[in-house]
């Protein structure tokens, strides 16, 4: 049966470091084709409708954890700490996988971005669950330690910033619409990307409630993946339409 390996856990969190270090110097001068940023003569046959596509490509960082949870044997009930940090995991997959592609209005996805974000979520579901399960020691008071906490506080904080402002993002169209509009209301007030800026917040409250570096590595590259892109949306708006709000920065609210 499997057990843990702290040489895996290593190697793997490293890759992700690195992995987040390439994208950063990929998409900070190009941003990601997806989107509002997708070539306009694109082939029209190498997508999938966005519903179909955020499920498909987010399923394994749901099903991954949540299988190797479930699998476990003996079952590993202690400390508490362990579960609930997977648990945490699995419950926003739970919602970006089943909950926020039924709703979304986004255009069609790449097929070939779907197929990398799909070993993308294979791979961090597989990380984070396998450290988690295997090989995480916590004490049992683990629950109020000031690092489980705080990041408890922020994981909830960020998801809740995350959740509202792509539910703003959603209400700026109609069925069938693919037309871009200026983002109002909630953390849009002050960021373009107020969608990541919650998911940042939420992964570095993870990072910190597990206080581990294969945590840390997603964090991170989080913050490398998604921080560009946010930049991104920011020059396109400014670009696109000449009334958005002056005082509006990218990412992290009145900074940058
Ligand atoms: N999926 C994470 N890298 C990614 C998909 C792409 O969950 O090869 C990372 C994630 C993947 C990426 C994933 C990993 C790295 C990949 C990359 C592709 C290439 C890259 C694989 C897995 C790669 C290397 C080189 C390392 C191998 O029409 P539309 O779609 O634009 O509509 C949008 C709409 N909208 C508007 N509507 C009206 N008016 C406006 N002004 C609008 N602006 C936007 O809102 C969408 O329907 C919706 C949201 O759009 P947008 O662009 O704001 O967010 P989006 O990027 O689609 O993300 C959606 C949510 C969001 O909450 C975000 O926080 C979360 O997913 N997310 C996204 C990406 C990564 C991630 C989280 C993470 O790293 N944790």
């Amino acid at each position: 049966s499997m057990q843990c390996f702290p040489g895996l856990v290593l190697a793997l969190s490293s890759l992700l470091g690195a992995l987040a270090l390439l994208q950063l110097t990929l998409y900070l001068r190009v941003p990601s084709r997806y989107g509002k940023h997708e070539e306009r003569l694109c082939r029209p046959q190498g997508r999938l409708p966005a519903r179909c596509a955020w499920f498909l490509q987010e399923l394994p960082s749901f099903l991954v954890p949540a299988l190797l949870l479930a699998l476990r044997s003996p079952p590993r009930l202690e400390p508490l700490g362990c579960r609930l940090l997977c648990c945490l995991f699995c419950w926003h997959y739970f919602y970006r996988t089943f909950i926020y592609p039924f709703f979304t209005r986004g255009r069609p996805f790449p097929l070939q971005l779907l197929f990398f974000g799909m070993l993308f979520c294979i791979y961090n579901g597989f990380l984070q669950g396998y450290y988690l399960i295997y090989c995480a020691e916590y004490p049992n008071d683990w629950c109020t330690d000031i690092r489980f906490t705080s990041g408890l506080l922020l994981f909830l904080l960020g998801m809740g910033i995350n959740i509202h402002s792509d539910l703003l993002l959603r209400q700026l169209r109609k069925p069938g619409e693919v037309t871009y509009k200026i983002p109002q209301g909630g953390l849009f007030t002050y960021v373009s990307g107020a969608n990541y800026f919650g998911e940042i917040v939420e992964w570095f409250g993870f990072a910190t409630a597990t206080w581990s570096l294969p945590a840390f590595a997603f964090a991170f590259f989080t913050l490398c993946c998604i921080g560009p892109r946010a930049y991104h949306h920011h020059r396109y708006y400014l670009k696109t339409f000449t009334d958005y709000p002056k005082s509006r920065k990218a990412l992290i609210p009145f900074v940058f």
